[in-house]
């Protein structure tokens, strides 16, 4: 059931993503994934060539199954990154934050299927015509960094734009969305924010517990006026930036501010003064399981949510 192109163009059993979120998505979070059927993805985000291929050998040793590397293409090493993931002829590359034009070809040259995070049908043809193997489009209730269009306007019209299989990103974390996805015309997802709550993701209990105790108004947006716009629980730190962004603070003092704040969250369980990143599904998150539960019960309510809508054809 739920056996789509992108299980075979990613050799997975379930078209289930995870998100490449730095800090959080680890070799432990993303082997946890990839054993459980879906694609699991170690992140690059800012971190170091070396750290990076670190955790793609350690990735290697906890599971036998396919997983990606995203890179962040903000990140000061994403040469150095790219020159690594090649080296290691990782099997899935996403990629986030940017265009990825420039490494296309190169990663190719092994066969990497490279899936770009996109905010908008304009990025995604231009994706597309690029070589991609398939986009996953991410709508503004996602975590981190984001773009403008939700997921709802933003599936629907990617999908119907571009030939490639289009996963949809961004406010999915139970089969209901999951299922909601596939009806606007993706072939899979992808989930950040669900599995942070995950017994095997590294982030500290605290961070969880913030995702877990969160509300549906809770995840807020910062940096707007950056033009790098991005969605963390609202704590301490927020209230401050958003109020300094209200008084006009300068782009570098604010970029300033927000050095080393997700590190200190997800590590050091700072939740007050760090950024605790997530979507906004976040307030429909309520407890912490092995990714293998997180994966069989979205399939499993996807499966039961389809049969209720099919009784409703009667009526
Ligand atoms: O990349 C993400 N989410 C992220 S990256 C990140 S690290 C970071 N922290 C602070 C500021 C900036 C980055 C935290 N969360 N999601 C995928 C995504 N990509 N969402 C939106 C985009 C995107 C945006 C603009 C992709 C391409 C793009 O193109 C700009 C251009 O024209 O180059």
């Amino acid at each position: 059931m739920f056996k789509t192109e992108i299980c075979d163009l990613l050799n997975i059993e379930a078209p289930i993503l995870q998100g490449g979120m730095a800090w959080v998505a680890t070799a432990e979070l993303a082997a946890a994934v990839s054993n459980a059927g879906g694609l699991g993805v170690v992140a690059a985000g800012n971190a170091p060539a070396a750290i990076v291929e670190e955790q793609i050998t350690k990735a290697r040793e906890l599971t036998d199954k396919p997983f990606g590397v995203n890179i962040m293409l903000l990140s000061p090493f994403i040469d150095e990154v790219v020159e690594v993931v090649h080296r290691q002829k990782v099997s899935v590359v996403t990629t986030g934050a940017g265009n990825p034009g420039k490494y296309m070809a190169y990663l190719k040259e092994y066969g990497a299927k490279i899936i770009p995070v996109v905010p908008s049908v304009a990025f995604a043809k231009r994706m597309e015509r690029a070589g991609s193997d398939a986009i996953i489009v991410e709508g503004t209730e996602a975590g981190g960094h984001i773009g403008e269009l939700t997921t709802m306007a933003l599936v629907p019209q990617a999908a119907q734009s571009v030939s490639i299989p289009v996963i949809a990103a961004g406010g999915i974390a139970d089969g209901r969305g999951f299922l909601a996805a596939l009806s606007l015309g993706a072939k899979g997802v992808q989930i950040g924010t669900r599995f942070v709550c995950s017994t095997e993701c590294i982030a500290h209990n605290a961070y969880k517990e913030m995702l877990v105790k969160a509300g549906d108004r809770d995840a807020v947006v910062t940096a707007r006026s950056t033009g790098h716009p991005v969605r963390v629980l609202k704590n301490r730190f927020v209230k401050e930036l958003l109020a300094m962004e209200k008084e006009g603070i300068g782009l570098e003092e604010l970029e300033q501010l927000g050095a080393g704040k997700l590190r200190i969250a997800v590590q050091d369980g700072n939740i007050q003064d760090g950024s605790v990143m997530a979507g906004q599904i976040a307030g429909l998150v309520s407890d912490i399981r092995p990714c293998k539960e997180i994966i069989s019960t979205i399939l499993q309510e996807a499966h039961q949510q389809l049969n209720q809508l099919n009784m409703l054809k009667g009526e």
